[in-house]
């Protein structure tokens, strides 16, 4: 039902891309991604990219031991995801999304009205800015400081569940900007709230029905699936992550 012809996505151009992903140069110009396997955010740029059929070359990062050519390439913030494009070094998720979109055909990750890219730009932000901080909080804090960023986090996704109402994806019809931006939501929230022992209280049926039903229909989804870590490869991460892992925003006070 949820199969991958609503997303746009080619699985002629797939397959290609699958078994070229090595491919140093091609017509679309040089392609890098500078990433880490467990991470949402690198994980947004390769499925974009994916999304638009675009070979690249993708190389992983060691967070412990940043490499020079992150350290290079993102000299500002020292974090991946990294897209290198003809040499040129394009930093932060959505902004890598943007100009993913705006580089290469293919299906649209924002919509074309400026009214309502306008949107799509202030929800993927607001995951970011806002959601995303906030749940992580919720993992990884504990007392009264947890009980907080719980409440918090439930409150903000309150906003996320009216936005999909009565919408197939954030994008509409087919998946786009939040769609990627809110992978954490859909995905790796699921398997760290196992680990952490927060499984139905902070997103839940009751207060986030349809953002329920989005996640659902996310992690059914073949592009999706094809597109994050394996769920037990990363709940070992997140097991072993004592102590826990730097919340991803520098904006979890
Ligand atoms: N706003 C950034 C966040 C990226 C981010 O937090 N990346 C993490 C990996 S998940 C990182 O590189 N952390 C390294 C560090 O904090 O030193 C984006 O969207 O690209």
């Amino acid at each position: 039902m949820y199969s991958t012809p609503s997303l746009y996505y080619n699985k002629k151009s797939f397959s290609k891309i699958n078994k070229h992903t090595n491919t140093k140069s091609t017509s679309m110009g040089e392609v890098k991604v500078l990433g880490a396997w467990g991470s949402p955010f690198s994980r947004r740029v390769e499925m974009a990219l994916k999304l638009k059929g675009v070979e690249y070359e993708y190389m992983e990062e060691d967070l412990i031991n940043k490499s020079p050519l992150l350290l290079k390439h993102n000299p500002v913030h020292k974090k991946l995801p990294v897209l290198l494009h003809n040499a040129n070094p394009i930093a932060d998720s959505l902004v890598i999304l943007e100009y993913i979109d705006e580089t290469w055909e293919g299906p649209p990750i924002l919509p074309k009205d400026p009214y309502e890219r306008s949107k799509a730009r202030f929800w993927a932000k607001f995951v970011d800015d806002e959601c995303l901080p906030a749940m992580w909080k919720a993992c990884w804090s504990s007392g009264e400081e947890r009980e907080k960023a719980k409440e918090e986090a439930v409150e903000l996704l309150k906003f996320l569940d009216s936005e999909i109402k009565g919408k197939k994806w954030f994008g509409g019809d087919n998946i786009g900007i939040v769609d990627i931006a809110a992978n954490f939501i859909a995905y790796w929230f699921g398997i760290i709230a196992e680990v952490v022992g927060l499984v139905d209280e902070v997103i839940t049926q009751e207060k986030h029905p349809n953002l329920c039903k989005w996640i659902e229909k996310y992690n059914k989804c073949s592009f999706v699936k094809e597109n994050v870590p394996p769920k037990d490869k990363l709940a070992e991460k997140f097991k072993d992550g004592s102590p826990p892992p730097p919340p991803p925003l520098n904006s979890a006070s």
